[in-house]
C-alpha cells in the first residue's frame, strides 16, 4: 500500500467505503475529472482518519495502472465518498462508527455529548447534524483548512450562506443540495459575467446596440435593467435562452473546461510539451504536470454535483460563438429584443429573498476587494458595474489563469475607472485639442478631404494615455501605423508635428525636393520630443502608408522589431508599436491575421502591440451586418489570446482606464492587446460624402447625439472640476495656436517631402559621394575562411551529430573551397559572411529559408539526437562579426514581406532579404511590392535596400512553380525605354541612383555574390528583385571561380561572350542576348550543334536598369550578327516586352551589314525577321546596310505561365532551341 499525497476531503458517497476499511470504487464511478490527463484505473480506495482527524485515503498500489507517460505523476487530487449505516443513536443513519477507527470515533462522540467544544468544529457540526436527523451523507461539514486556500479553492463551510451581516460559516447548518447549487450558481454567475458580460455592456454611444434599428432607438435605463434582472432571478427559465444553453451543454459535454484542450492528448507524436499550453499555464515543461497543475488550480474541490453546472458554465464561455452581438446589433436581428442578461442569468434559480444572502466569493474574482463574502445583491451590482457598464471585456479565452486574474484584478474592484480632478482636466484639454483641430480644418478647408475624426475624438486622448503610461513604464520609442481616419489629428496632437507643416499640405504647393509625393493623409512622420507628462524623451514615428488598409501593419512590426534588435532591446521594453485600425478593415483584411500571427514567433515578435480600433460602426457605406461574419470586428485578435477591451467612446474616463490597463498589460506580459473604441462617424466617409443616402436611421441618431467634448465638459462642470469659463478658455487658446500656424503656413512657398520622412538615417548619407561605389570583390583569404567555416560542423563539438547526407554536402563544399570554386549556395554564404565580417547585419527570412526550399542552403545544422540543438556556421565566422539572422517564417507572404520591408527601412547598414518559396507566391504579397517596394521612395522619400529572392525558371514543374512573374517587376521599373542616358564612367551607379528598383536574373554564382554585396557598397539603398535558380543550384556548369570574386572584381551587369565566337566577332552570324538559367540550355545546344564560332551569347545579369552602355559595346563588337533575344518564358512574359523597346532605342541609327539576297541566304521569312545570314568576307560588295533590330526567340504567347504537361514543356524547349540555332 502506498499513501496518497495531497489534501483529502471526503465529500460524497461513491461506493461502499467505511472509515478505515477498503472500499471498492468502480472505475466508472470515479469522476473522470480527477484523473484527467492520466490513464489511471483505480479499483480500491482505503479510507481512514489521520492524526489531524482528517480522513485519509490510501489505495492499493496494484490497483493503479499507470500509462508509461504518467508513471511519475503523483495523484494529487482525490475525492472519495463514504456510505454506511450508523448503528445506533438518533444519528442512526450515519456511518461513523465502523471499522478500525470505531473506538476512537465512539470516544469522541461520548466526549462531544458531554462537551461539544471538546471536539474539532467539524466533528461538532457532524455530530450535531447527525443528532438532528440529517439525511445520511449530509451531516458532514468539512473541517477548516489548515493550509491557506489556494486559487479557486472554496472551503465547504463557505457553501453555507448566512443572512446579510453575518459570517457566512454557520456551524451546525446542514449542507444540502440547494446550498451547493446556490453556491455554484453564484460562482457560475460571476464567471458568466467575466466571460460574457461584455455582451451586455453599454459600449455604444449611439445606444443602438440592443435591437434592430427601426424598433429600438433607446436602451433600457440602468434602473430598469436592474429591476429586470431581479425579476429574472425570480423566474425559473426563459425558454429561448434555455435552448441556447442546452446547445452549449451538448457542445461542451466533451470538454471539461474552456482550457481543457490544453491538456488534451492531441499530438500523435507527443512532442508538444513546452508549447503555448505549457507556457500559458506558467508551469513546468511536462504535459502531464501541466494538466495536473491546471486542474488542481481550478477544481480542487470539485466533485460530482458540480460537474453539470461546470459544463454549463463552460458552455457560456463559448457562448460568444453563438450569441453574436455586434455593437450595433444590426447584424444579429435574431437576437433583437433578447436581453443578454437573460442569457447570462436564466439558468439559476434565486428568489428575491436570496438577494440578501451572503455568499463567499471565489478567489477568481476581485469584486469584493477586501471582503471575502458579499450579499448576492451586491455581487450582482458589482459584476454589472465591472462587466456590463461602458466597458465590455473579452478575456476568458486566454489560456493563462495568471493573465485572466491580472485582468480581473484591474477591472473588477468597484470604482476602478474613477479619475482624479487633474486627470479629468487633462482628458478634457486633450479632447478640446482633438475636436478643435477638426473644427479648424473644417472651417478653413470645408470641401477638402481629410477623413476627420469627428465622433471618435477620444482616440487622441486615448493614444496619448497609452503613450504616457508606456513611457512611464520604460518605453522610449513608439512606432505607429494607422489608416486615413484621424491621421492628421494624430500627427498634430499625438506626435505634435508642427501645425504649419500640416497646413501647407492643404495649400497645393509644389515640392522642393525629388519624388512624386503622396496625399496628406498617407504621409509619415518622425519626431523626437519631451513627453511633458512623464518628463521623458520619446521618439514617435508614424509610418507612411498607402491607401490599402492594414497593409502597413506588418511594416510597422518589422520596423519595430528592427529597432528593438539594434538597440539590444530583447524584451521590447524600450521600443513598442501601436497599430490603429478601422472596424471594417480590421475585420476584413487578411493581413491583420497574418500580422498577428507573427506576434509570438521568436524572430518576428515585437513583444506586444497595442491595437486601437477607431470603431465608428461603419465602413464607407457598409454596415457591420454586411461586412463581417464575426460578432465583433476585433475577433481576429482572439487567435493570439489578446485581451479585447470594448469601450464606449463617449465615456472618456472608461476609455482612459482601458488605455491604462492595456499599456500595463503590454508592459507586463509583452503580448498584444486590443482597445476597441466604439464610437461613430459624425460625417460621411469623407467630408464631401452624404451618409444619409445609405444610413438614414443611424445618422438621424448621430445628429441627435451631443459631441463627446460637450458631454464631458458638461459632466466636469456639473462635478465642479472645471468652470464653463475654463472650458472656453482652453478652446480659445487652441484656436489661437491653429490661427498662428495657419498664418505661418501661408508664407511657405514650397512643401518638403523630407519633412514627412518616417525613418531618417542619420549619418548614412552625410559625407558620401552619391555616385561613388567601391568594387564588391573580397580578398581570397576571406573567401577561404568563410568557405571553410561554412563547410565544417561546429568546432570542438564532436558529440554534435550531423545527418549523413549533410556531411556529404559539407564535404563537397570543402572540396569546392579547396578547388577555388563556388556553387550558388557557397557564393551566397560568402556574400553574407563577408558582409557580416564588415559589420553588416544580415537577415534572411521566408518560408523554409534555413534549409532552403531546394535543400541547397543548410544554414542551420540540426543535431540528430538532441532537440533544439542547432548550429549556424555563418553566425560563428569571426568573433567580432555582425549578427546573422536566418529564420523560417510563418506561411505568409503579405505579412512577412511587409515585415521585412519595415525591417529594411530601419537601418541602412543591413542586408535584409526575403525569399519566396517559389517566385509565383510573391503575388500574394503584391500590395507590399506595388505600394511599398516599387514606389516607396518616390512617394515617401524613404529608401530600402530589401532583396527579394524569387526562384524562377521553366523546368517543367507546371504553371505554379515556374514563373516569378519577372515581367511584372520589369513593367514597374521606372526607367524610360526611350531614353538612353549619356555614357559616363559612373554610368552604372548613376542609373542605379535614378531607378526605383533593380531587377536581375543572374546566371552565375559570382554574379549573385557581387550583386548581394553591391547592395551594401552602394552609397544609397535600392530594392533588389532577384530571380533565383532552382535546377542551377546543382548544375555542374553553374560554378564560379574565386578569381571572379576576389579583390578588385565587381558585379558584371552584362557577361559578354567569352568563347570562340568572341575571338572572331566579325564572323559571328548571330548574337543572342539572354538572362538567367536559359543560358545553360543555349550553351549546350550551341555546343552540340558545333555553332560556337557562329553564335555569340551575351548574358544580361542585370535587366533593369537596362545596361545600355555594355549592350551597346557588345552589339558593336559583332557588326555582322543578327540580334536575337532568347528567353524561356512565353512571349507576353519574361523580359521581352521590357528589353525590346530599349533595344530599339539603343539600335537607333545603328546599321547592320547584310548580304543582298542571292537566294542562298535563308528563307524570305528569316530575312524578314532579321535572320539573314552574314555575308562572307569576300562578297562585301554584295552587301547592304540595314537598320539593326532585335528579334524574339522564345515560347509563344500564353495565358498560363507554364504548361502542366512535361511532354509539352519539352517540345516547347526543343522548338526554342531549334529556332535559336537557325542562322
Ligand atoms: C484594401 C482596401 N480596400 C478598400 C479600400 C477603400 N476604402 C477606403 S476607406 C474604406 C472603409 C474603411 O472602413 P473602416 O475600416 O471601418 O474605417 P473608417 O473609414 O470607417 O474609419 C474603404 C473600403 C481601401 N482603402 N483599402
Amino acid at each position: 500500500m502506498s499513501s496518497v499525497k495531497g489534501l483529502l476531503e471526503v465529500r460524497q458517497v461513491c461506493g461502499n467505503a467505511h472509515i478505515g476499511e477498503s472500499c471498492t470504487v468502480r472505475k466508472d464511478e470515479v469522476p473522470p475529472l480527477y484523473f484527467l490527463g492520466r490513464h489511471t484505473a483505480v479499483s480500491k480506495l482505503c479510507v481512514e482518519l489521520d492524526k489531524q482527524k482528517r480522513i485519509k485515503i490510501t489505495m492499493a498500489e496494484d490497483s493503479i495502472s499507470y500509462s508509461e507517460a504518467s508513471k511519475n505523476i503523483p495523484l494529487l487530487t482525490v475525492v472519495a465518498t463514504i456510505s454506511a449505516s450508523r448503528p445506533k443513536s438518533s444519528a442512526a443513519a450515519e456511518p461513523f462508527l465502523n471499522g478500525s477507527s470505531s473506538a476512537y470515533v465512539e470516544t469522541m462522540y461520548n466526549s462531544w455529548l458531554s462537551d461539544p467544544n471538546s471536539v474539532h468544529a467539524s466533528w461538532d457540526a457532524f455530530f450535531r447534524n447527525a443528532t438532528n436527523g440529517a439525511q445520511p451523507g449530509t451531516a458532514y461539514t468539512a473541517p477548516p483548512n489548515l493550509a491557506p486556500y489556494s486559487r479557486n479553492e472554496v472551503p465547504l463551510t463557505s457553501l453555507v450562506p448566512s443572512p446579510a451581516g453575518m459570517p457566512s460559516i454557520a456551524a451546525g447548518s446542514p449542507v444540502n443540495e440547494k446550498i451547493i447549487d446556490d453556491h455554484l450558481a453564484v460562482q457560475a454567475i460571476i464567471r458568466s459575467y467575466q466571460a460574457r458580460g461584455h455582451l451586455a455592456a453599454d459600449v455604444d454611444p449611439l445606444g443602438i446596440t440592443t435591437a434592430d434599428l427601426p424598433e429600438l432607438g433607446t436602451r433600457a435605463t440602468r434602473s430598469e435593467r436592474i429591476m429586470r434582472k431581479y425579476f429574472k432571478f425570480g423566474t425559473t427559465h426563459i425558454q429561448s435562452g434555455r435552448d441556447e444553453n442546452d446547445r452549449f451543454c451538448k457542445l461542451n459535454d466533451k470538454h471539461i473546461d474552456s482550457r481543457g484542450h490544453l491538456v488534451a492528448q492531441l499530438d500523435p507524436l507527443g512532442i508538444t510539451s513546452g508549447n503555448t499550453a505549457v507556457r500559458a499555464a506558467g508551469e513546468g515543461q511536462v504535459r502531464g504536470f501541466v494538466s495536473e497543475a491546471v486542474f488542481r488550480q481550478n477544481f480542487r474541490f470539485v466533485h460530482d454535483p458540480l460537474r453539470f453546472p461546470l459544463v454549463k458554465l463552460t458552455g457560456e464561455i463559448r457562448g460568444h460563438h453563438i450569441a453574436k452581438l455586434d455593437p450595433l446589433e444590426i447584424a444579429n436581428a435574431h437576437l433583437a429584443g433578447k436581453n443578454q442578461r437573460e442569457v447570462i442569468h436564466n439558468s439559476y434559480r434565486f428568489d428575491e429573498a436570496d438577494m440578501d444572502r451572503v455568499f463567499k466569493l471565489p478567489s477568481t474574482t476581485f469584486i469584493g476587494e477586501k471582503d471575502k463574502a458579499l450579499p448576492l445583491r451586491e455581487i450582482l451590482n458589482r459584476l454589472e458595474q465591472a462587466y456590463c457598464n461602458n466597458i465590455g471585456i473579452e478575456f476568458m479565452f486566454i489560456n493563462s489563469l495568471e493573465q485572466c486574474n491580472w485582468i480581473r484584478q484591474r477591472m473588477e474592484p468597484p470604482g476602478v475607472t474613477k479619475m482624479n480632478p487633474d486627470e479629468k482636466r487633462l482628458i478634457l484639454a486633450r479632447l478640446t485639442r482633438a475636436a478643435g483641430f477638426e473644427n479648424f480644418l473644417a472651417k478653413k478647408w470645408s470641401s477638402e478631404k481629410r477623413f476627420g475624426l469627428e465622433g471618435c475624438e477620444i482616440l487622441i486622448p486615448a493614444m496619448k494615455q497609452v503613450i504616457d503610461v508606456s513611457t512611464r513604464l520604460g518605453v522610449e520609442s513608439i512606432i505607429m501605423g494607422m489608416p486615413h481616419r484621424g491621421r492628421l489629428n494624430v500627427l498634430a496632437n499625438v506626435c505634435r508635428k508642427p501645425l504649419h507643416q500640416l497646413f501647407t499640405q492643404f495649400a497645393g504647393l509644389e515640392a522642393e525636393d525629388d519624388g512624386s509625393g503622396d496625399v496628406k493623409y498617407h504621409l509619415g512622420t518622425y519626431i523626437e520630443r519631451l513627453n511633458r507628462v512623464t518628463n521623458k524623451n520619446i521618439r514617435l514615428a508614424v509610418c507612411a502608408n498607402p491607401s490599402h488598409l492594414e497593409a502597413v501593419d506588418p511594416v510597422v512590426q518589422g520596423k519595430t522589431r528592427a529597432e528593438q534588435f539594434y538597440r539590444g532591446d530583447n524584451e521590447g521594453k524600450k521600443v513598442m508599436s501601436i497599430l490603429l485600425h478601422g472596424d471594417a478593415a480590421f475585420a476584413g483584411q487578411g493581413v491583420v491575421f497574418e500580422t498577428m500571427h507573427l506576434s509570438d514567433l521568436p524572430a518576428y515578435t515585437t513583444h506586444g502591440t497595442i491595437h486601437i480600433v477607431a470603431n465608428n460602426q461603419i465602413g464607407f457605406t457598409t454596415d457591420p451586418r454586411h461586412s463581417r461574419s464575426s460578432a465583433y470586428c476585433t475577433d481576429v485578435a482572439r487567435v493570439v489570446n489578446a485581451p479585447i477591451f470594448h469601450v464606449n467612446g463617449d465615456n472618456p474616463e472608461a476609455v482612459m482606464h482601458v488605455c491604462n490597463v492595456a499599456a500595463e498589460w503590454r508592459a507586463t506580459f509583452h503580448k498584444d492587446v486590443v482597445i476597441d473604441i466604439v464610437s461613430y462617424r459624425r460625417n460621411g466617409h469623407n467630408e464631401v460624402d452624404e451618409p444619409m443616402f445609405t444610413q438614414p436611421l443611424m445618422y438621424r441618431k448621430i445628429r441627435n447625439t451631443k459631441p463627446v467634448l460637450e458631454k464631458y465638459a458638461d459632466q466636469l462642470i456639473a462635478e465642479g472640476v472645471v468652470t464653463a469659463a475654463e472650458v472656453k478658455d482652453v478652446k480659445d487658446k487652441y484656436e489661437k495656436i491653429c490661427e498662428d500656424a495657419y498664418t505661418q503656413a501661408k508664407q511657405e512657398t514650397h512643401i518638403k517631402y523630407k519633412d514627412w520622412l518616417d525613418s531618417p538615417w542619420s549619418g548614412f548619407f552625410e559625407g558620401k559621394d552619391p555616385l561613388k561605389m567601391p568594387p564588391s570583390g573580397v580578398v581570397e583569404e576571406t573567401l577561404v575562411h568563410i568557405g571553410k567555416r561554412f563547410s565544417s560542423p561546429p568546432p570542438n563539438a564532436a558529440e554534435f551529430e550531423i545527418h549523413k547526407g549533410l556531411l556529404r554536402i559539407l564535404k563537397t563544399r570543402m572540396e569546392m573551397v579547396e578547388n577555388r570554386t563556388v556553387d550558388w549556395a557557397l557564393a551566397e554564404a560568402m556574400a553574407f559572411g563577408s558582409l557580416l565580417k564588415e559589420g553588416i547585419h544580415v537577415r534572411l527570412s521566408g518560408e523554409d529559408v534555413e534549409r532552403g526550399t531546394f535543400s541547397h542552403r543548410h544554414h542551420v545544422l540540426h543535431h540528430q539526437k538532441v532537440d533544439k540543438a542547432t548550429y549556424c556556421p555563418l553566425a560563428h565566422l569571426y568573433p567580432d562579426q555582425a549578427p546573422y539572422t536566418v529564420c523560417n517564417s510563418s506561411l505568409s507572404e503579405y505579412g512577412v514581406l511587409g515585415f521585412e520591408v519595415g525591417y529594411s527601412v530601419t537601418n541602412p547598414n543591413a542586408l535584409v532579404l526575403w525569399e519566396a518559396q517559389f517566385g509565383d507566391f510573391n503575388n500574394v504579397a503584391q500590395c507590399i511590392i506595388d505600394q511599398f517596394i516599387s514606389s516607396g521612395q518616390a512617394k515617401w522619400v524613404r529608401q530600402s535596400g530589401i532583396v527579394l529572392l524569387q526562384p524562377h525558371g521553366m523546368e517543367g514543374m507546371g504553371p505554379e512553380h515556374s514563373s516569378a512573374r519577372l515581367e511584372r517587376f520589369l513593367q514597374m521599373s521606372a526607367d524610360d525605354p526611350d531614353y538612353m542616358p549619356p555614357e559616363s564612367t559612373d554610368y552604372e551607379v548613376r542609373q542605379l541612383h535614378d531607378c526605383n528598383w533593380i531587377v536581375a536574373n543572374c546566371s552565375s554564382p559570382a554574379s549573385y555574390f557581387h550583386i548581394l554585396r553591391r547592395q551594401i557598397m552602394l552609397p544609397f539603398r535600392k530594392p533588389l528583385i532577384l530571380m533565383t535558380p532552382k535546377s542551377l543550384l546543382r548544375h555542374p556548369e553553374c560554378k564560379s571561380s574565386f578569381d571572379e570574386m576576389k579583390e578588385g572584381t565587381t558585379f558584371r551587369r552584362l557577361i559578354p561572350e567569352e568563347g570562340p565566337a568572341s575571338k572572331n566577332p566579325s564572323g559571328v552570324r548571330k548574337l543572342a542576348f539572354c538572362s538567367g538559367r536559359v543560358y545553360y540550355d543555349l550553351l549546350k545546344e550551341r555546343r552540340e550543334r558545333n555553332l560556337e564560332s557562329d553564335i555569340a551569347i551575351a548574358r544580361l545579369e542585370q535587366i533593369s536598369p537596362f545596361p545600355f552602355d555594355q549592350i551597346k559595346a557588345e552589339v558593336a563588337k559583332y557588326p555582322n550578327a543578327q540580334l536575337v533575344w532568347s528567353q524561356e518564358e512565353h512571349k507576353n512574359m519574361g523580359s521581352w516586352s521590357y528589353i525590346e523597346p530599349r533595344f530599339r532605342t539603343l539600335l537607333q541609327n545603328q546599321r547592320q551589314i547584310r548580304a543582298k539576297s542571292h537566294g542562298s541566304g535563308g528563307s524570305w521569312l528569316s530575312q524578314l525577321l532579321g535572320r539573314a545570314p552574314a555575308p562572307p568576307a569576300d562578297r562585301a560588295a554584295d552587301t547592304v546596310e540595314v537598320p539593326r533590330t532585335i528579334s524574339y526567340n522564345g515560347r509563344p504567347t500564353a495565358a498560363s505561365p507554364a504548361t502542366g504537361s512535361k511532354a509539352a514543356h519539352n517540345k516547347e524547349l526543343k522548338n526554342l532551341l531549334e529556332e535559336f540555332c537557325v542562322l
